[in-house]
């Protein structure tokens, strides 16, 4: 209980920050967009990663105005990307199941939109896999809706946990997340080679682009860059940062 009060005190209050990490484009390796990462700051300085507090969030509903938060947050940074001439970026923000599963959740994205005046084509929702599983029609629903709106949807962690290549083929994704502990792998393991490449395959086939996921190493690049992945994310292009930090190390 004790925890709950002091998540709730800190989403009316507002204390959380978002951070950005770097979206590249293969295989030039130039930016093309963001993902918005929450981070919860302490007194102390500590900074809370979304694990410690995400769970609590979608236990006690808090997810739906703390996600909506972060939605128009992200929102109202990337115009300000675009203002600064970064007209081809996108954001991506995370979704939970809980969020978008919940009546007011296509208000809260037209909220966001509406009051930070970005294109909707801007705006990457990230789903997981995991949710599709629950509730399809609900899925099939609002990602039609999100596609009436233009607003682009990926599945995040993509190959992890309950696979449902059914309802992969048939909701239509824009874009799939290759699971950063897949990439960690091709490097060094002929299978997990194998596996992404299929993966890639596949995904291009559905006609989505392909985001390779925690990518730490050159070798891992080149490997991705080789099998036709569109776009890369991880440590070698950069951390998950607060915005300002992102347009300093630019
Ligand atoms: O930044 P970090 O790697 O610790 O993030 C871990 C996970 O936390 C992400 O992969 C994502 O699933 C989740 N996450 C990060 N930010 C958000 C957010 O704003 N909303 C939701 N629902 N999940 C988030
Ligand atoms: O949405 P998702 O849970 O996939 O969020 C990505 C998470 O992965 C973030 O918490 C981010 O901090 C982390 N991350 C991003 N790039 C890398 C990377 O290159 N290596 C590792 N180990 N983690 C990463
Ligand atoms: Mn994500
Ligand atoms: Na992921």
């Amino acid at each position: 209980l004790h925890r709950h009060q002091a998540l709730e005190r800190a989403v009316q209050r507002e204390e959380f920050e978002v951070y950005y990490q770097p979206q590249v484009q293969l295989p030039a390796g130039n930016v093309v967009g963001v993902e918005a990462l929450l981070r919860w700051p302490q007194p102390g300085g500590q900074v809370l990663l979304p694990g410690a507090f995400i769970p609590l969030a979608e236990q006690t509903r808090l997810i739906i105005p703390l996600g909506a938060w972060v939605l128009r947050q992200a929102c109202l940074q990337l115009n300000r990307w675009r203002d600064r001439g970064r007209l081809d970026w996108t954001v991506a923000v995370n979704v939970s199941a809980q969020q978008w599963m919940a009546p007011g959740f296509l208000a809260q994205v037209d909220e966001a939109l509406q009051t930070s005046e970005l294109p909707p084509e801007c705006l990457i929702l990230e789903l997981t896999e995991s949710h599709l599983v629950g509730d399809p029609g609900t899925a099939q629903r609002v990602l039609a809706a999100l596609r009436d709106r233009s607003v682009k949807v990926s599945l995040d962690d993509f190959g992890m946990g309950y696979s449902n290549l059914n309802q992969l083929v048939r909701l239509a994704f824009g874009q799939l997340k290759l699971d950063r502990s897949f990439v960690a792998s091709i490097g060094s393991d002929e299978r997990y080679a194998a596996l992404v490449r299929h993966m890639i395959d596949l995904a291009r086939e559905l006609g989505a682009s392909v985001v390779g996921e925690g990518v730490e190493t050159q070798h891992e690049r080149d490997l991705l860059t080789g099998w036709g992945c569109d776009f890369a994310q991880g440590f070698l292009f950069g951390r998950p940062v607060p915005a300002a930090q992102l347009d300093a190390s630019l």
